[in-house]
């Protein structure tokens, strides 16, 4: 399926919205420590952003639905956990640790992280591996953006992410000890340099909420949603493939790749079809919610985009 260029973005649907960007606005002020001025609820402002040139053909999720029904551990396990207690985490101050193979490694503060990068909507399909999907209108930009901010060195050959590991505003990292915290994801460095592959900070016109990822986290859409890991505090280039949350918990049902593919099926379930959540008044599972079942493309409808990086790989095979 091709992507569809020039699409109408979020706010061009939604009533009024004054697009505020407080980064504009403190333009000529020092940059530094910015966010350690402002309360947590800054992140809350609408963002200014550019009209996508990402869109898809179908309805966008409901933002109370992408809001409330969410994967996120470290707040519990049930999907409505993350929004019930992720209020807890402190996003401001915030810094992301860049080490590894690259030129330029340190702490970085987001403002130095998002300065210069201008941010952009893009609506992009989300496949869960539970077999559920959404579409998200996210605010963000390529992950390539920051990896050439900080040079990448010619070894290095993945990218490893880590979430943020702190108990005392994490309830479910207590409650679920024996997960191996912090929750870490990885790509390969040609997958992690596709435009595709996006670092968001907002999403709906706003700022992320924390249920969500907080103040930054990856969007990877053609790839299920357990690599699109949250709320990050370190990115490192490295020479050999990282270790994976999902794979560490169960090898044999979440692979290092886990591209989204129809024709391989999770142990415990068809991957050939999704639940879309939302889009009906009906409840799910009544012969009613006729518009809740969709078929599953390769590579959750962006082969045109990625297939070439996956040349010589058997897809039907299990990575
Ligand atoms: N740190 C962290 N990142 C995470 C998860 C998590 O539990 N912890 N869950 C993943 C899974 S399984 C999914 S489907 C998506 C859900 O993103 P959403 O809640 O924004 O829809 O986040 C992913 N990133
Ligand atoms: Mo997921």
């Amino acid at each position: 399926m091709a992507l569809l260029k020039d699409k109408l973005r979020y706010s061009d649907i939604t009533p009024k919205q004054i697009f505020l960007n407080r980064r504009q606005i403190l333009t000529g002020t020092s940059a530094v420590g910015i966010s350690s001025l402002l309360p947590n609820s800054a992140y809350a402002d609408t963002l200014n952003y550019i009209k996508t040139n990402y869109a898809v053909d179908a309805e966008i999720t409901s933002k109370s639905d992408a809001t409330s029904y969410n994967n996120f551990y470290e707040f519990g396990t049930g999907k409505n956990d993350p929004k019930n207690n992720a209020s807890m985490m402190k996003i401001s101050p915030w810094s992301v640790q860049i080490n590894g193979l690259v030129d330029k490694p340190g702490d970085y503060d987001l403002d130095d992280i998002l300065s210069g990068i201008g941010l952009e909507e893009r609506i992009y399909r989300f496949r869960c591996v539970e077999a559920w999907s959404m579409v998200v209108p996210w605010i963000g930009f390529s992950l390539s953006k920051i990896l050439n901010k900080v040079g990448v060195q010619p070894s290095a050959k993945y990218v490893a992410f880590e979430t943020l590991n702190r108990p005392s505003e994490m309830v479910g990292i207590g409650a679920n000890p024996r997960f191996p915290w912090p929750y870490v994801e990885g790509l390969r460095l040609d997958e992690a340099m596709n435009p595709l592959a996006m670092i968001a900070t907002g999403m709906y016109g706003e700022s992320l909420p924390n249920q969500n990822g907080a103040p930054l986290r990856l969007v990877v859409p053609w790839k299920y949603g357990f690599k699109s890991i949250k709320s990050i505090v370190r990115i490192s280039l490295t020479d050999s493939q990282p270790e994976t949350t999902w794979n560490k918990l169960a090898p044999q049902e979440y692979g290092f790749y886990s591209n989204v593919n129809p024709n391989v099926d999770h142990p415990r379930w068809s991957q050939a079809s999704e639940r879309v959540i939302g889009g009906s008044i009906f409840k799910l599972g009544s012969p009613l919610f006729s518009g809740s079942k969709r078929e599953t493309p390769m590579f959750n409808g962006y082969a045109e985009e990625v297939a070439n990086l996956y040349s010589g790989m058997d897809l039907e095979k299990f990575y």
